[in-house]
């Protein structure tokens, strides 16, 4: 379905919800578009190349409107390889601790690396004479109707302004150098590395500056942390934590959980990532529940904002095996120990140490 392939675990089928299984997200740095996993609140907009437009407005000395020929001819390319991860991956950790009703339980698969290229938001506000002030914030907006919004609207969100303007945020067209796929966004989508995926709108076709952040629903009330005992069908507008940044976090891709595996050696896979562009310092990996950890060989990431994957060799006797794995950013942070303990109401944000229970035959 939509191009992906036919081992993709698809959540539901309209929208389309679909991650790739954690086996083959380990198999390689870049994602293939096949794989990528898919995360919609609506159905997909069909827009021709040539009918799609970007206004470009709010807080701006000239606003414009832009084609794809505009985007494309008027300002300089640059490709970003930059991992997404949507804010509800590793939600299947969660709900083990405690029911989260209407919201689908990702397991590993809510997070892959494209090579995305397009121009920078940046070049196309001081474009448009973007306002500088502080406290400033830039909206997308989509046409995709999501009918899970209260009430029903089109897909949007917003990000500061200080952010918009670093050279990372692309409005992309290409993805791992092919047009970027409808089920992507295609033709033009907001890339933001090191944000919650719910920030890289799809099918963008409004940026506009404004002095507070968006009211739309996927910022003001979904896309947030909510205190444990509230409830998220009667939270009112403003409740809870907006989602941002990424947080430090890291998982185990292979083997996977229920796995059978061989006796003997086998490499452990999996990926970290750090807050904000910051790097990671290591990856701990413990085989005995903690009490002892050993250091996991990190692979080169292919820029400040993709993911670095992580393998090491161990020799596994036969019997129940649970992997544990946490990193470390380079500032000397590292991730909570439990996902209960950061269990909340719509199951974001889960950076807790990663573990896996296979059994050795
Ligand atoms: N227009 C639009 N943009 C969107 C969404 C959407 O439903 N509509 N989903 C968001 C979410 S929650 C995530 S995690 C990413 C997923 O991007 P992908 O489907 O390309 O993996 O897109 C974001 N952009
Ligand atoms: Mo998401």
């Amino acid at each position: 379905m939509w191009g992906k392939r036919a081992d993709v675990i698809v959540r539901t089928e309209a929208p389309f919800n679909a991650e790739p299984p954690p086996t083959l997200l380990a198999a390689n740095e870049i994602t293939p578009v096949e794989a990528f996993y898919a995360r919609n609140h609506g159905l997909f907009p069909d827009i021709a190349p040539g009918q799609w437009r970007l206004d470009v407005g709010g807080l701006v000395d000239t606003p414009m409107t832009l084609t794809l020929d505009r985007l494309t001819t008027g300002f300089d390319h640059h490709t970003v390889v930059a991992t997404l991860a949507c804010a509800g991956n590793r939600r299947a950790e969660l709900l083990r601790a405690r029911p989260i009703p209407g919201k689908d339980p990702w397991e590993h698969g809510a997070i892959s690396t494209a090579a995305w290229c397009g121009v920078r938001l940046a070049d196309v506000l001081d474009a448009a004479g973007v306002y500088r002030r502080d406290g400033l914030h830039v909206e997308f907006l989509a046409p995709d109707i999501a009918a899970e919004a209260r009430p029903a609207q089109a897909y949007g969100s917003s990000i500061p302004l200080e952010k918009a303007m670093s050279h990372e945020v692309l409005l992309a067209w290409q993805m791992n150098g092919q047009p970027l796929p409808r089920a992507h966004g295609g033709p033009v989508r907001a890339v933001v590395p090191g944000y919650i995926g719910a920030r890289s709108v799809k099918w963008i076709t409004a940026v506009t500056v404004r002095d507070h952040p968006s009211h739309n629903y996927f910022q003001e009330v979904d896309y947030r942390i909510l205190p444990p005992d509230a409830d998220p069908d009667t939270a009112a507008v403003g409740d809870g934590i907006p989602l941002s940044r990424l947080p430090l976090n890291c998982d185990i891709l292979a083997p996977t959980g229920g796995d059978r595996i061989g006796a003997g050696e086998v490499v452990l896979r999996g990926w970290a990532m750090a807050g904000d562009g910051q790097g990671i310092g290591r990856v701990d990996v413990s085989i005995d529940g903690g009490h002892t950890w050993r250091q996991a060989q990190l692979h080169t990431a292919r820029s400040k904002w993709a993911w670095s994957l992580w393998s090491l060799s161990v020799d596994v006797v036969p019997g129940p095996l649970s992997i544990t794995a946490r990193a470390w950013d380079d500032t000397g942070m590292t991730q909570p120990e439990s996902p209960a303990s950061l269990w909340n109401p719509r199951g974001y944000g889960n950076n807790a140490y990663s573990r896996v229970d296979v059994r050795v035959m």
